[in-house]
């Protein structure tokens, strides 16, 4: 493996890092640094102060830390170089380090070594991605549990029961002529309901880890001068739309984005909906169905009590999404739900807060707060993964119950243990399954 080299900040700070990582880091780095010691005499976890040479000259002042192998995020001997912040000097000191026979880093690598090298599964390499870009405390959360191995623990769970239960079919197996049957077919569907819902929990968990990772698009429809634009200035805490009483003010769409509760939510307004011959509108009209469908949750806002056409309209071009209807202007009249979706009253306009409906909202397209600290997937990798093993599952499942001969089960069981360690990215050999016979069980029993 080539010595890599990149830049490790971004442009405009006052001290900026270049990373290195390889066999040859250090004597690399020692070919253009010039310091009261040199980093060959360096133990892991030291700095030194000194500067970066091109040739004679002057680059910069720096301090150079050392890692050394395996103790490094990359498990490489490793150094990282603290120089100032400007574009000029950070280029310089990665342009010497090629010259001197580094080569610049691809996107990931250094995680990808780290990965590669035992450090991490590859979930939590993934994370790692997640946590630099999380943008809010929701989102940092999910991302920190998955680097931490939460995932990676629970999947590890799951391994153990599957093997356990592959190593009592494969017992099985081997006695075969003396016809034992050690697995207990009772036990072991049972084993594989509990995996199934453990399975299913992550599955469903998805629908929230990739809302609170994305943030949460929201679309406020209805009819023309409801309060759409009202209510989107309330949420976003900001006069973004234009409010006014003539119907069909708004034409384009106009999004924001804010949290609740740590999440953040995009707002999308729309134009109203209604018959009219205007060119411009009809498009407006258009653009609001289009994005309705991107929309994960869909705010109705009514001032009156909707027709059947109108909830049977609402109906079909919201399958299969959250709907909330909002019940607008209670400060002049009060509308009862007649349709078939959750509601709320408020006075967009003279409510002092909207608590309520920011309640709603959060709890629809979350959950409730306090499971916050369940394992969340957040991973559209995993997510299909996770899909094809609980496929596996069922067949393992259909299996016992249909009687199958052990081997055929145990092949969906291999099956379904391949399947779930593409998540961590493990390698699972028959000698696992041995392993696991011969430490768990006696022979002569
Ligand atoms: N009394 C009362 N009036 C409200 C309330 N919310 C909005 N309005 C008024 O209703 C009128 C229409 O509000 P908008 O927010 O522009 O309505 P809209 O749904 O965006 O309308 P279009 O853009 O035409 O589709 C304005 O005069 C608002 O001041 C409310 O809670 N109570
Ligand atoms: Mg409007």
């Amino acid at each position: 493996m080539s010595t890599i080299c990149a830049i490790a900040t971004s442009y405009g700070g006052a001290i900026g890092i270049i990373r290195v990582s390889g066999a040859e880091s250090i004597s690399i780095t020692e070919k253009i640094f010039k310091g009261n010691r040199s980093l060959a005499e360096l133990t892991g976890y030291e700095m030194c102060h000194g500067y970066i040479m091109d040739e004679e000259t002057i680059v910069d002042e720096v301090i150079v830390s050392k890692f050394v192998s395996p103790n490094s995020y990359t498990g490489e001997d490793s150094v990282e170089i603290s120089c100032h912040g400007s574009i000029y000097i950070l280029n310089k000191v990665l342009q010497l380090l090629i010259e001197h026979g580094c080569r610049q880093a691809t996107p990931g690598e250094f995680t990808k070594r780290a990965f590669l090298n035992g450090k991490m599964d590859l979930s939590q390499a993934e994370a790692v991605a997640d946590v630099i870009s999380a943008e809010n405390k929701a989102s940092h959360d999910v991302a920190l549990s998955q680097m931490k191995g939460g995932i990676s623990n629970e999947l590890a769970q799951m391994r153990e029961q599957l093997i356990h239960i592959a190593s009592l079919l494969e017992l099985e197996l081997d006695f075969s002529e003396e016809d034992v049957e050690f697995a207990n077919r009772a036990e072991l569907q049972s084993l594989i309901t509990s995996l199934d819902r453990q399975i299913m929990s992550l599955i469903v968990s998805f629908r929230k880890g990739k809302a609170i990772k994305d943030g949460v698009p929201v679309i406020i429809v209805g009819k023309t001068n409801v309060g759409k634009s009202t209510l989107l200035n309330r949420l976003l805490d900001d006069e973004r739309a234009i409010v006014s009483d003539v119907h069909g003010t708004t034409r384009d769409l106009i999004e924001d984005t804010t949290t609740i509760n740590d999440v953040s939510f995009r707002f999308i307004d729309t134009a109203g909906l209604r018959k009219t011959d205007d060119v411009v509108e009809n498009i407006g009209i258009r653009r609001t169905y289009d994005r309705l469908s991107q929309a994960m949750l869909v705010l109705w806002v009514i001032d009156e009590t909707p027709s059947r056409d109108e909830i049977d309209e609402m109906r079909k071009q919201c399958e299969g999404k959250s709907v909330i209807l909002v019940i607008n202007k209670t400060d002049i009249r009060q509308v009862q739900n007649a349709t078939p979706f959750p509601a709320v009253s408020i006075s967009a306009q003279y409510d002092e807060s909207l608590q309520p409906l920011e309640n709603m909202i959060f709890k629809t397209a979350i959950g409730e707060t306090n499971t916050m600290t369940d394992v969340i997937v957040s991973n559209q990798r995993h997510y299909d993964i996770l899909l094809r093993a609980k496929e596996s599952v069922e067949n393992i499942s259909s299996g016992i119950h249909s009687n199958l001969p052990s081997e055929l089960i145990a092949e969906d069981l291999k099956n379904t243990i391949h399947i779930l360690a593409e998540i961590t990215g493990g390698e699972i050999t028959s000698t696992d399954v041995l392993e696991s016979i011969f430490s768990q069980f006696c022979i002569g029993k």
